[in-house]
């Protein structure tokens, strides 16, 4: 039996175990059958003191390692941090009687296991604990799993009591930055009347705790800093965080400054901005990600920026890209997308070395009280998922609050994992300054009336302090109003135009010019070469060595290439070229439906291999990630790296294109329109396998409608490619072109394996991506000219030969948006007037590609019919039989 076990436990649970013991021996484990067989052995009845052994004593001794234990898991309880509730004092888990103690064992002496001193009077234990867990800071720590962890954190939190000693320089610090975040929204309040600016006011002792952080990292090693935060203070963290000049944010309350790109920007809380902070020498480069209004939705392109930025730097990347993430306490509670990213947190492919969550917790969500926003006791609760330190500081300490930022970057740095602060507050107004408050928390709000603000109260404090004079105070005040005045009728510097730093190079327009994709056959053969040399010793499934060799020998004997073997080559081709490739999905290695096997298990160790890292070149790398069960989270983790990486290839795949709706936030806010918004281009490729093969309503649409309705002035590429030569001509277009644009591949699935399907060396060795495959033929004797994209079109040829149908003409729209009017117009003038004209799909007439191209087709004036499924409020069928007839009219009615 482990003596610190025993000495943990409670005195009632020992005696409970006693006495099952003396009921039944049998009923304890051994060694408790030892240890009471010992006990009774000294027992002396008439003392009480059994030869030798004091079960009293003994009971109060474990007592007091039970308090000590119960105060550092759950003095949180009665932790003083909520400003407008009284301090809570007592609470049943952590009184005396408890632990079967009482006031009149305080002064004496006990031998104490894993504390400060190995003696101590039970008062210096009960202050200790007191003073360190129930003070301005409450933490919960005692959930992590590791004990190095835990005997870490006491480490640093007992000898000072979670509070310690600050120079007078840093208290003025403290505030400076308080003035500045307080005196900030007041002036925007006097200056720019009824304007919505989401204030920070009694939330401002954000702003020293950002500071803080910017502060510790040259200490910590971090040289880049990624922020995600939404509307509550933004403005005041971009001007006393991130540094964006007064004037700049003044000009935008004014309307008076150009956005400096052609688009649609967005509000002025939503902005993105980044500076380099010079502290004494060491560069800090910190960037606030442009965010949409859908609370924590940037959080994982957060992360995913953060990742890009920390493999760049290679090895050491975790340690000197920090990840932070602020949030509001109803959405860190409320929102399903926050689970997702924490539990990014430590998967190899995903991971950024710990983020540091500061959650603002104002104690209100618009009008909606924790009450009825959480069935948690903290706003906080999901994050001990990740077994982590969780600090809950008051909001108006802002020392404690500097204290536990220290203590999570350190952390972070010593342990690698994420950690949350958060900061008990409340807001000042409504949610937005033209809210009433008082219509919903009448109570609550004349309380908050009554508070002064957080600046106020810690100038009073400092004015305490022997050392702090009346006039530094009032000097500290004076200097922050009159940069604020200063600065409001400065005008603004004007804004850079076009991209910058990585992405300088890069055309800002579309363009639709041809790009030159193909590749010379040597190089394709040398690259499929070493792609099926497999390490010596290395034994893969013996398909899987198949499957592997004849890729090689179709390189080899110049045809039979199929998507799998294109796509490998595909990238493999870009690795040689210098370009990066990241992909991640579910089961994106193997690919779900077994056609990529990028990554090769071996068949008797399971170790890896992945042979298109032997063909990078000039520093780029290949990555594969199976990922996480998540659209929303990973999707926005791929558009965050997409964003870093001009360079690079970044794929996220859908298990089935139906799945990418639980990403849709991702999709509308960031993909489809944030270039518009926020001038950053990202040349993600969203894979999203689509076609009808009876599997049903969520394994056959991918709901292609939903893409073409969001594509307008060329936001965005939207592309079905038939062939696997199309797909390495369209991938590698992606990277080969000027500019970056998303894009959307809607992929096969049957096709993968399709015999027609396949390509020649000679496709991929010659030409470029065709938006339009118009077969040759005689257009103008065509009776009939079907157009169709994807899948359907190897039904309708198959059609069409088994009916001997040679006047009919099927025209393959490979690339959907931005449409190639000028292919489809030459088809239909060239075609006479009597020839019947029809759009074909698989999908319900409400759905897929038909109501987008009838837009089109009558841009063109060309009169084309529909043949497909009729409008449903399903994308599919659930029974094979029904999908299959539905397919057989869908071909008679294209052959009538
Ligand atoms: C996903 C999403 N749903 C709803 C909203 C509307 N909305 C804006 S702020 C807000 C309350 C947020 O409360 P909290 O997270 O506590 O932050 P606070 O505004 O109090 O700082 C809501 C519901 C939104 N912006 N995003």
């Amino acid at each position: 039996m482990d003596g610190n076990f025993l000495a943990a436990m409670s005195g009632e649970l020992l005696d409970a175990l006693y006495r099952d013991w003396q009921h039944s021996a049998a009923s304890v484990p051994e060694e408790w059958r030892l240890f009471f067989s010992g006990f009774e052995l000294g027992l002396d009845d008439s003392s009480g003191s059994h030869g030798g052994f004091d079960e009293q004593g003994a009971l109060k001794l474990s007592g007091v390692q039970s308090l000590i234990y119960r105060y550092r898991s759950l003095g949180h309880l009665l932790a003083c941090t909520d400003p407008l509730s009284p301090c809570q004092l007592f609470h049943p888990l952590l009184e005396l009687s408890t632990f079967g103690l009482d006031e009149k064992d305080l002064d004496t002496f006990f031998v104490c296991r894993r504390f400060l001193k190995p003696r101590a009077t039970l008062r210096e234990v009960l202050e200790t604990m007191r003073e360190t867990y129930c003070r301005e800071t409450g933490v919960e720590f005692m959930h992590i799993q590791d004990p190095d962890e835990r005997q870490w954190l006491i480490d640093r939190m007992e000898p000072c009591r979670n509070r310690p000693v600050f120079s007078i320089a840093e208290k003025l610090h403290i505030l400076e930055k308080l003035h500045q975040a307080a005196l900030f929204e007041l002036f925007l309040h006097r200056r720019f009347v009824g304007q919505k600016r989401f204030s920070l006011e009694g939330g401002e002792v954000l702003i020293p705790v950002l500071d803080r952080i910017i502060r510790d990292c040259p200490e910590a090693g971090i040289s880049d800093v990624v922020m995600g935060m939404s509307h509550r203070g933004r403005l005041n963290v971009l001007a006393h965080i991130m540094r964006k000049p007064y004037e700049t944010l003044f000009a935008e309350f004014k309307e008076s400054v150009s956005p400096g790109f052609m688009g649609d920007g967005d509000v002025k809380y939503h902005k993105g901005y980044s500076c380099d902070i010079d502290l004494d020498g060491h560069l800090v480069h910190v960037t606030i990600a442009a965010n949409p209004s859908h609370l924590e939705a940037v959080n994982a392109v957060v992360e995913g920026k953060c990742r890009a930025r920390q493999d760049r730097y290679g090895a050491d990347g975790a340690g000197r890209v920090l990840p932070v993430l602020i949030h509001g306490d109803a959405a860190f509670a409320g929102q399903g997308s926050i689970m997702e990213v924490l539990n990014m947190s430590q998967l190899a492919g995903y991971g950024t070395g710990g983020t540091l969550h500061v959650v603002l917790n104002n104690q209100i969500g618009f009008t909606t009280l924790p009450k009825d926003s959480r069935s948690t006791r903290y706003a906080t609760d999901v994050a001990k998922m990740l077994s982590c330190p969780i600090f809950h500081v008051q909001g108006e300490a802002p020392e404690s609050a500097l204290h536990a930022v220290d203590l999570a970057m350190e952390y972070r740095r010593t342990f690698h994992r994420d950690v949350v602060i958060e900061l008990i507050c409340y807001r000042r107004h409504g949610h937005n300054e033209g809210d009433e408050p008082a219509f919903t928390q009448p109570i609550m709000y004349q309380q908050i009336a009554a508070r002064p603000p957080v600046n106020r109260i810690y100038a009073a404090t400092l004015a305490e302090e022997p050392g702090v004079s009346p006039d530094t105070l009032e000097q500290l005040e004076q200097r922050v109003n009159e940069a604020l005045e200063s600065s409001f009728n400065t005008p603004p510097l004007e804004q850079p135009v076009g991209f910058s730093d990585r992405w300088s190079n890069i055309g800002t327009e579309y363009s639709a010019k041809a790009v030159e994709t193909a590749v010379p056959v040597e190089k394709l053969v040398t690259v499929a070469r070493r792609l099926a040399a497999l390490p010596s010793g290395f034994i893969p499934h013996a398909k899987i060595g198949t499957l592997i060799q004849k890729r090689f020998e179709a390189v080899l004997k110049g045809e039979g290439i199929d998507w799998g073997n294109a796509e490998t080559l595909t990238y493999a081709t870009l690795l040689d070229q210098g370009y990066s490739v990241r992909i991640s999905g579910q089961d994106s290695q193997r690919g779900t439906f077994n056609h990529r096997h990028c990554v090769v298990i071996d068949s008797h160790d399971e170790r890896s291999y992945t042979p298109l890292e032997t063909v990078v070149r000039d520093g780029a790398g290949f990555q594969a990630w199976n990922s996480l069960l998540s659209e929303f989270g990973v999707l926005g983790f791929e558009y965050g790296y997409s964003l870093e990486t001009p360079q690079s290839l970044t794929l996220w795949e859908a298990q089935f294109g139906d799945f990418a709706n639980g990403a849709q936030v991702i999709i509308d806010q960031f993909i489809a329109s944030g270039e518009t918004k926020w001038n950053r281009a990202s040349g993600l490729v969203m894979l999203l396998p689509h076609g009808y093969e009876g599997q049903g309503a969520e394994h056959s649409s991918a709901r292609i409608e939903r893409y073409l309705q969001l594509c307008a002035s060329e936001n965005m590429i939207v592309t079905c490619p038939s062939t696997p030569a199309q797909m390495f001509h369209l991938l590698r277009r992606q990277m080969l072109q000027s500019f970056r644009k998303p894009l959307v591949v809607f992929t096969p699935k049957s096709l993968l394996r399709h015999p027609v399907c396949s390509s020649t060396v000679a496709d991929c060795c010659a030409g470029t991506f065709q938006t339009c495959i118009v077969p040759a033929g005689d257009l103008a004797a065509a009776r009939q000219i079907l157009f169709c994209s994807g899948k359907i079109y190897y039904d309708l040829e198959e059609e069409r030969i088994r009916r001997e149908r040679s006047d009919t003409i099927l025209i393959r729209i490979e690339q959907l948006y931005p449409l190639d009017c000028a292919a489809v117009r030459g088809v239909i003038d060239l075609c006479g007037a009597d020839c019947r004209l029809r759009w074909v799909q698989e999908e319900p007439e409400n759905m897929g590609a038909w109501q987008y191209m009838e837009r089109c087709f009558n841009d063109l004036s060309a009169a084309v019919g529909y043949i497909g499924r009729p409008a449903d409020a399903c994308s599919a069928v659930g029974s094979h039989h029904v999908h299959a007839e539905q397919q057989a009219e869908i071909l008679r009615r294209a052959f009538p």
